[in-house]
């Protein structure tokens, strides 16, 4: 049997990813929901989606909206009921979409009924599920300096939160809260495999999991080396620590092993290394399919931290992306992505939304689509949406941003500053609602939207691009039909070409005698790409090009090869 034969199905296919809050809102209450998203399928099958990563709608205070989970088996009434979730699925099915449900359990709510019994006292039989430590020795509990250990949390401040009843802290790598739960604790890792069987046995297709390379911590709490801010870099102490591998082989054990169904796994893992993603994607191992690592998202964080952006240098995007593609993909497989919920949106990020917002949004669309992996696409990145317009501090909504600001303006810092930080790089940016139609709330809600939408929405919604073939929208879907129809796109090697080029993104994709090129002027001056095309044109992003399909032949003519600003061409040679 050929490679392609033999390969997971999901190497050829494509993940939307919905974050349910801002997608579609059917009730009026301003905030999205299960129906909602139920009522705009036919976006989802007219783009040519696979798989659907669905963010998480299970019971929640929503402080983190969502991500801190109070009881893993319901749905949260903001979204909708258990009936509208396996309406939900079977309709998704009914469309030969796959349903992939967020997995959140480094840590809880500490609204979950297991946080509030193991707060209940030092003898609770719950006590173990979580990380409770005595303050620092020599320490009184409260006073500066007793947090046990010295990290800083993602979220800004000490990992480590007072509880007054007892005198003894819990561990938080999150907000407050969202206590991280202890997986050395056997009882804690059974109760969660059999959550997931539950939902398996409901007809979800999978997981994406949330943060899973910070579930096994060095169980000494060794102090971070410290910062500026006095407080220490935890990352050397919990991500991918001592038993991560061992959880999750053991996870596979207890929940995937003998379910003879198209299932996909892909682990959320910020600081991954390409090292650490072989392994937990060697299907040898048995750990996942696939994991999402964040170097490229790091490139334009600054000395201050994501808050500082800097300009993106391209050389080093590309010596990052050729790296991965290199080391997964024989062994192991990438998951590719510009955006999600927790990102700014691309096309204000590495683009130019104002003077090329079309063709800088469709050039990077192809730079990524057509790497060696599986591509996810955020809601609303199929229609180029741009970053938020959050003006005030009464504009955030994202407890990140939030907590940044706070910690930041007490830190001595000029309000404004933190506020052009956020601004660039919140995730309030990823999560303003996506823009259906041109009408108030542009067709997301008859309520008051929980996030302001985007002014912008009067010219950039799915109404116009569904009837305009030089769209975003009818870019993403021509990708998303090349990737399916050609298969090169799914399993051909990767070359990376032009490395050391400031403005040109290119690379050349083959299989047997079937040779792909992609190039890319990722610039908004034109520039002469020194590539030796072949084959046909089959998809373009400057109007009048071909949108996938029966293409035109390259004109034979050699190296450079023209592009305007922001032209990406693909051309396809079968040999
Ligand atoms: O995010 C993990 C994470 O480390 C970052 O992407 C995070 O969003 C932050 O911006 C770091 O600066 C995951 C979820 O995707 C995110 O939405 C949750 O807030 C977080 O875990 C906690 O569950």
């Amino acid at each position: 049997m050929s490679q392609e034969q033999d390969a997971p199905w999901w190497r050829s296919a494509v993940v939307y990813q919905v974050y349910p809050r801002s997608f579609a809102d059917s009730d009026g209450d301003g905030i999205g929901d299960l129906p909602g998203i139920l009522s705009r399928l036919d976006h989802l099958e007219r783009l040519g989606v696979d798989v659907v990563w669905l963010s998480p709608i299970y019971a929640s205070p929503q402080a983190d909206n969502g991500y801190d989970i109070s009881d893993y088996r319901s749905i949260d009434p903001t979204f909708g009921t258990m009936a509208d979730f396996e309406e939900l699925v079977a309709a998704l099915h009914a469309r030969g979409i796959k349903l992939v449900m967020d997995l959140v359990v480094n840590h809880t709510s500490d609204e979950h009924p297991w946080f509030v019994e193991s707060r209940s006292g030092p003898d609770s039989p719950k006590r173990d599920w979580y990380w409770w430590r005595p303050p620092r020795e020599g320490f009184a509990p409260g006073e500066p300096g007793a947090e046990p250990t010295n990290w800083r949390s993602l979220f800004s401040g000490p990992t480590w939160q007072l509880d007054e009843a007892t005198g003894e802290y819990y561990l938080h790598l999150f907000d407050t809260k969202q206590p991280d739960l202890n997986w050395e604790n056997p009882e804690v890792r059974h109760a969660i495999y059999a959550m997931m069987r539950w939902w398996l046995d409901r007809g979800v297709d999978g997981f994406r999991m949330d943060v899973i390379n910070m579930i096994s911590k060095d169980p000494a709490l060794p102090d971070g080396v410290p910062g500026d801010d006095g407080l220490g870099d935890g990352f050397p102490h919990f991500i991918c620590g001592p038993r991560v591998h061992e959880f999750l082989q053991e996870m596979h054990r207890e929940v995937f092993e003998g379910r003879d169904r198209d299932l996909l796994t892909v682990g959320e893992m910020p600081g991954v290394t390409w090292e650490e993603a072989v392994l937990f994607t060697d299907p040898a191992r048995q750990e996942l399919d696939m994991v999402f690592q964040f170097e490229h998202v790091r490139l334009d964080h600054g000395p201050g931290g994501k808050f500082d952006p800097q300009p993106l240098d391209l050389p080093a995007l590309k010596a990052s992306l050729d790296r991965w593609q290199q080391r997964l993909g024989e062994v192991g497989w990438n998951s590719l992505y510009w955006c999600n919920h927790d990102q700014p949106r691309v096309v204000s990020r590495f683009g130019d939304e104002d003077r090329y917002w079309r063709e800088s949004a469709t050039a990077w669309a192809t730079v990524l689509q057509l790497h060696r992996g599986t591509p996810y696409v955020y809601q609303g990145e199929e229609l180029g949406m741009t970053n938020a317009a959050l003006a005030t501090p009464e504009d955030l909504r994202d407890v990140e941003s939030l907590n940044h600001l706070r910690h930041a303006v007490e830190a001595g810092m000029e309000q404004q500053d933190v506020l052009a930080g956020i601004r660039a790089m919140g995730r309030d940016n990823a999560r303003t609602p996506v823009q259906w139609d041109a009408s108030e709330h542009a067709g997301f809600t008859t309520g008051e939207p929980w996030i302001a939408v985007n002014p912008n929405h009067g010219w950039l919604n799915a109404a116009v691009q569904y009837d305009d073939p030089s769209s975003v929208f009818h870019h993403y879907r021509a990708l998303i039909e090349l990737r399916h129809r050609e298969p090169v796109v799914a399993h051909g090697d990767f070359t990376m070409l032009l490395p050391d080029h400031e403005r040109v993104y290119a690379y050349e994709r083959r299989l047997g005698g079937t040779r792909l090129l992609v190039v890319v002027n990722l610039s908004g001056e034109p520039v002469a790409a020194d590539v030796a095309p072949s084959g046909e044109l089959v998809l373009g992003n400057l109007t009048g090009q071909p949108g996938s399909g029966a293409g035109t032949p390259a004109d034979g003519s050699t190296a450079p090869l023209p592009l305007q600003p922001w032209e990406a061409r693909v051309y396809l040679d079968r040999g």
